[in-house]
């Protein structure tokens, strides 16, 4: 893609947690706070998405007595992987990385605050249909296409692109400014579906 002046960078959470040495750490996770920084200046739209869950949020293993991390147990709305707490609402994790560039966005959307339901996708809570607001607020400003980067390429990135295409939202995904969990060969399912419904695969923006 050619960056054009209506274009946002949606940066998803790329927050302490998800980089070495936190509690759900992602391979390489901060390697992607320089490749951000360099998009971010690039556009003139920044948004951010923050992984922010209460104390006891039913993605925890924690929560479910003798569930072990990164298990699955069945939701009311579906499967759901149990993760280690994680981005605990105000807690040092759920901070944004120190160096992330984070000054120039015009708004911060936090998910997955409601205890009984986690949010991947910064479009739609788990169960597909509990909205966030983020696409009444692009609506509303006519913004209508969207690059993504950030943590972790095969749930939060993954699930944020199908639903904005889902939505009608031009998608692509900076997979330099991306790194996976792969977890059970998400990382092949995610490419897959994200190819399937439309989203663009770049490595970088020229
Ligand atoms: C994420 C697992 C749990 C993510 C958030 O940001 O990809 N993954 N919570
Ligand atoms: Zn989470």
């Amino acid at each position: 893609m050619a960056i054009r002046p209506g274009d946002l960078l949606l940066v998803i959470d790329v927050q302490n947690d998800f980089c070495p040495g936190g509690a759900l750490a992602v391979a390489d996770g901060d390697a992607v706070v320089p490749v951000i920084n360099r998009l971010a200046e690039r556009f003139n739209h920044v948004v951010l998405t923050q992984d922010w869950h209460p104390e006891g949020h039913g993605s925890f293993a924690s929560s479910h007595p003798g569930a072990a991390p990164f298990s699955t147990v069945t939701m009311p709305y579906g499967p759901q992987t149990l993760w280690p707490d994680h981005c605990v609402q105000g807690a040092p994790g759920a901070a944004f990385h120190p160096q992330l560039a984070a000054d120039r966005a015009e708004l911060v959307i936090r998910k997955g605050f409601r205890a009984a339901i986690d949010s991947y996708s910064a479009f739609f809570e788990n169960d597909r249909t509990t909205p966030t607001g983020l696409a009444g607020y692009l609506r509303e400003r006519g913004l209508t296409r969207i690059a993504m980067a950030g943590l972790a390429t095969d749930y939060c990135v993954h699930y944020s692109a199908l639903d904005a295409r889902r939505l009608g939202f031009g998608v692509t995904v900076v997979l330099s400014g991306c790194r996976a969990i792969d977890l059970a060969g998400s990382l092949a399912t995610a490419t897959t579906a994200m190819l399937a419904a439309g989203v663009v695969l770049v490595d970088d923006i020229a």
